[in-house]
């Protein structure tokens, strides 16, 4: 075929392909096809070799123009398309700023992170550090080292959950105590929260709460200043009128082991339904950490003193808040949780 009737021939099928784009993407790997290496064009380009020579001049220079042609065409194209996308794209996400928002409904938190805020807080305002445990202990740490070996009846005290023979869901923040003693020597001043499981399930047990324990080790430490810590802490979280009480119990990690109790904020000691017409409530356990128990993390208990604390923190949150059931602290009920926004 002549090459002036190729390129007219050519020119028509752009003209007519031209006239079905409608993306400028398209108007680009459209172009590609006529004017890309393996192209249309290209290979017109390439048939040169087999033109005479006389012939050469001429025809490069109407395949040149061709080219240019063909390039000028789709850019065209392509420069109207988008202009027109863009158009399109402006009125798509076209906003009114009049409009009223769409106001995303406020998170709080929850009572009991309020609480283990407020507590930590407390407790890092008199220089203590956080240490936290894995949930998930060997029973050396949880009982043995806690002097609690193997067939001693305090195990029991707990119901636990095993994973598997030595391995099991702690039953309480002490096996921190056990954890930091172990790798840090005196002074030491640590308070460990969180999670602990046993299988225990009532209106005031979950089988899944919260601890916060406090351990303190140093030179010439005794059960006065156990009380006047507990006591300064009492009185910056339940206020300056409540007061504490310890009363003889019994942890194997502990001797002497106290209970510790605060008088009813509620009712200032007179007897009410929170403390069940007592007086006091009870916030946790505590007590001189036993020489055993210092000397098994090599630190001499002739030389160090050391006392611990340790309360569940559900408990306080429930006292603080007046809750009469521990369940509606897991259930994630927005509409319970909405009245703790603070
Ligand atoms: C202990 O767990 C000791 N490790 C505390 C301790 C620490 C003693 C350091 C001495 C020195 P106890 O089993 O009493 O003690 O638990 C402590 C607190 O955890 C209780 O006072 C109670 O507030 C809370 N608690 C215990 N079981 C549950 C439960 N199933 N659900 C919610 N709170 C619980």
């Amino acid at each position: 075929m002549d090459i002036k009737e190729k390129i007219k021939q050519i020119e028509e099928q752009i003209e007519n392909t031209v006239k079905e784009i409608k993306s400028s993407r398209t108007a680009q790997e459209i172009k590609m096809k006529f004017l890309g290496k393996s192209g249309e064009i290209s290979s017109l380009m390439k048939n040169m070799r087999d033109v005479p020579p006389e012939e050469r001049p001429n025809m490069g220079k109407l395949l040149n123009a061709l080219r240019q042609w063909t390039e000028e065409r789709f850019d065209k194209l392509e420069s109207g398309l988008k202009t027109i996308e863009l158009a399109k794209r402006y009125a798509d996400e076209k906003i009114d700023v009049t409009m009223p928002g769409q106001v995303a409904p406020d998170g709080a938190y929850h009572p009991t992170t309020l609480v283990t805020r407020e507590l930590i807080d407390i407790f890092l305002g008199m220089g203590f550090e956080i240490f936290e445990g894995p949930e998930i202990e060997n029973d050396y740490y949880n009982f043995t080292a806690l002097n609690t070996p193997k067939d001693h009846p305090a195990r029991d005290m707990q119901d636990t959950f095993y994973l598997a023979e030595n391995l099991l869901l702690r039953t309480q923040t002490s096996s921190g105590q056990i954890r930091v003693m172990e790798n840090k020597k005196p002074p030491i001043k640590i308070l460990s929260p969180g999670k602990v499981y046993r299988s225990d399930d009532d209106a005031t047990h979950s089988p899944m709460f919260s601890q916060l324990e406090m351990l303190v080790v140093d030179k010439g430490l005794t059960l006065c200043d156990l009380q006047g810590m507990l006591d300064e802490f009492v009185k910056k979280i339940f206020g300056r009128e409540v007061k504490t009480r310890l009363r003889p119990s019994y942890f194997p990690f502990t001797e002497p082991s106290v209970e510790v109790d605060v008088s009813c904020f509620e009712c200032g000691g007179k007897g009410c339904r929170l403390c069940k017409g007592t007086g006091w409530i009870e916030l946790g356990g505590a007590g001189m950490v036993n020489r055993r128990v210092l000397a098994g993390c090599g630190i001499d208990p002739d030389e160090y003193t050391g006392f611990a604390f340790g309360l569940g923190i559900e408990r306080i949150a429930m006292f603080k808040y007046g809750i009469n059931n521990i369940k509606l602290l897991y259930e994630g009920d927005t509409r319970f949780l909405k009245q703790f926004k603070g």
